[in-house]
């Protein structure tokens, strides 16, 4: 009380908010007026930040956790009343003219979009010491994940606004959500490298707040063990990015602006962009309100499975639901073996890769209803069958994908399906953990992940008539692989398969051993035959023909230990590096016409 009587009035308020809702304890071991009183205002700007970063505020947040705990406690199934049965979506094949068709749609669209970036996580599951983002996507070029989004974005600026009418001066704009864990890495990141060449002002950075810990079943707040005068915080999960967005500002901005598309996409998959043209061509012509990107995908791999779940009374949804729910859900609604493979070889449920793209205005609409938050879910680690106290302390959590839970029936909500090697390839497991995933499950490592953009970028020119050598297999890190030629292009050379198609032309071959870089934008591939290495750059204005037979030594693939610290960590990862032997490489730093021929 003595305390209580030198605060300020906002304090008053949030420390009578505490009481009322019984957290007294948060203060019965504080010292006399006059003792540690910096450490009592710390206290407080902490609580006032935990306060104004939850929509609902504390309060809010301690009733919603009581509702849960005690749901979790009672065993309550939060899909209780629901059955699940399988979604119909568009479902797409890559290169036919209905994928065309969108990829057109979609690029014209780019131009009203604006993409989201969730970045907060610390891939705990990788163990990689970095920012996932600032890891390399691929090791041929060498460019990080941050570094290919950014350009991705840029080339399709550029291609929508050659499409408008008019002079089109859009400027997409990006949005960074981070954490404490990831904030000041990916500023630094930005700045090092000129913001990859995006404007600085086209770059927002969102940082999430952690929440609250809670200790037990009545919700009482965890106190930092070592320090008396903190809470104890941990990540609320990427449904942050919801209420960030609306709290910021940052969404009206948008709207006004005229925008019509947010586009959520992840920290690690470098193959997203392959598809993103297509699904937001979808989007625009089915008119979705919210559409998710699926994949195939394998029973029980460790993604989520859109599903259409109907309750008794009538409501139906389509959702996400994690890969560990969706087993029990499907054993406890009539399907006695759970998750299981069909005849297809995958599940029946599309696999949830968390891109998502939303339609503004309905989207702002719900949130001004809902201030951004999320449904969310509790986790706690029990101490035994009693479910009366816990292993560590727990807090909520929320997850982007479940925006559609509090939406109406007449939202327009779908999904679009594509090929998992156009459009998944994300780097979260460790090497150790990937090595035990089951046979013929993805290993979504830093190795799969690598090697997934050889495979895509094979396949697609072999879609566009370039005769390339299948793989051969291969093991890094105990992973057994595909490994194809080794062919990266930069954005801007093609973004869409009608692009690829227009850039390569007469009789291509290419051979499993090869590595080719393309860094340019008019680099076309005539009569090329290539068997080893090959580095083409051009700078804009420089149209580069490449063709004849360009052999070479190449470049060849060592094995390297993921338990050898003497190589760099993101190197050590993959399980392999390149060994740099011969190869053929052009710059062009002028504009002009050029053949290169060897
Ligand atoms: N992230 C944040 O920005 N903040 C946070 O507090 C937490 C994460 P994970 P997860 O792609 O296969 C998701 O940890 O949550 C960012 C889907 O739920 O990599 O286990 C983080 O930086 C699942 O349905 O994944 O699983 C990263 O960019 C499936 O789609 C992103 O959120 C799965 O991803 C995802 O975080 C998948």
């Amino acid at each position: 009380q003595k305390n209580l009587s030198l605060l300020s009035p906002e304090q008053v308020e949030l420390a009578k908010v505490l009481l009322e809702k019984e957290q007294s304890h948060l203060f019965q071991h504080w010292s006399e007026p006059g003792v540690d009183d910096d450490e009592k205002c710390a206290f407080f700007d902490q609580i006032a930040k935990l306060n104004s970063s939850y929509p609902g505020g504390l309060a809010a947040y301690i009733n919603t956790a009581r509702e849960l705990l005690a749901d979790s406690k009672a065993g309550k199934n939060p899909y209780d009343g629901f059955t699940p049965s399988v979604p119909s979506g568009e479902v797409l094949t890559y290169g036919d003219d209905n994928f065309v068709q969108f990829e057109e749609a979609g690029v014209k669209e780019a131009r009203k979009a604006a993409f989201v970036l969730v970045a907060g996580g610390l891939g705990e599951r990788l163990g990689y010491n970095g920012i996932k983002v600032a890891l390399p996507r691929e090791t041929t070029a060498g460019t990080c994940f941050l570094q290919h989004y950014i350009e991705t974005i840029l080339a399709l600026q550029e291609a929508s606004c050659s499409l408008a009418e008019g002079n089109c001066q859009a400027e997409i704009p990006l949005a960074i959500m981070t954490s404490d864990d990831t904030h000041l890495r990916t500023m630094e990141l930005l700045e090092k490298n000129s913001f990859f060449g995006m404007k600085p002002t086209q770059v927002k950075l969102l940082k999430q707040e952690k929440v609250a810990c809670l200790d037990d079943n009545e919700a009482h707040l965890a106190l930092d063990p070592h320090n008396k005068y903190r809470i104890q915080t941990k990540p609320h999960g990427h449904g942050d990015v919801h209420s960030l967005l609306y709290s910021s500002g940052l969404l009206k901005v948008w709207h006004d602006a005229g925008l019509r598309w947010v586009l959520f996409f992840q920290d690690t998959n470098g193959l997203l962009f392959k598809a993103i043209p297509a699904a937001l061509g979808v989007s625009a012509i089915k008119q979705y309100h919210v559409n998710s990107l699926a994949v195939p995908r394998k029973a029980k791999e460790a993604i989520g499975g859109i599903t259409k779940l109907t309750h008794k009374d009538g409501r139906t949804m389509v959702i996400n639901v994690e890969y560990n729910q969706l087993d029990p859900l499907l054993r406890a609604s009539g399907y006695p073996d759970g998750d299981v493979n069909s005849e297809t070889g995958y599940s029946p449920f599309p696999g949830n890769i968390n891109q998502l793209i939303f339609e503004i205005g309905p989207y702002i609409e719900e949130l001004t209803k809902t201030g951004g938050a999320i449904k969310e879910f509790v986790n706690p680690k029990y101490k035994d069958a009693t479910k009366t106290a816990f292993k560590s302390s727990t807090r909520l959590e929320c997850m982007m994908q479940d925006y559609p839970k509090t939406l109406p029936p007449s939202a327009r909500v779908g999904f679009t399906v594509m090929d998992a090697w156009l459009a998944y390839a994300p780097v979260k497991n460790n090497p150790e953990d990937a090595a035990k995933v089951p046979k013929g499950n993805p290993y979504h490592s830093a190795t799969s992940g690598e090697m997934a953009i050889y495979r895509s970028h094979s396949l697609i020119l072999r879609k566009a008539g370039v005769k390339i050598d299948g793989p051969v297999i291969q093991v890094f890190n105990g992973q057994e692989v595909e490994v194809w030629s080794r062919v990266v292009w930069k954005p801007k050379w093609a973004l869409t398969f009608s692009e690829v198609k227009s850039k390569v032309s007469g009789n291509c071959s290419i051979s499993q051993r090869s590595t080719m870089a393309i860094k340019g934008r008019d680099i076309a591939l005539e009569d090329l035959s290539l068997d080893g290495a090959l580095i083409t750059e051009a700078v804009d204005g420089a149209e580069v023909k490449v063709g004849g037979s360009v052999q070479n030594k190449g470049w060849t693939i060592e094995n390297v230990d993921c338990k050898d610290t003497s190589i760099p960590e993101e190197i050590r990862i993959r399980g392999f590096r390149f060994n740099k032997v011969e190869q053929l490489e052009k710059t062009y730093t002028e504009p002009g016409k050029y053949f290169l021929k060897p």
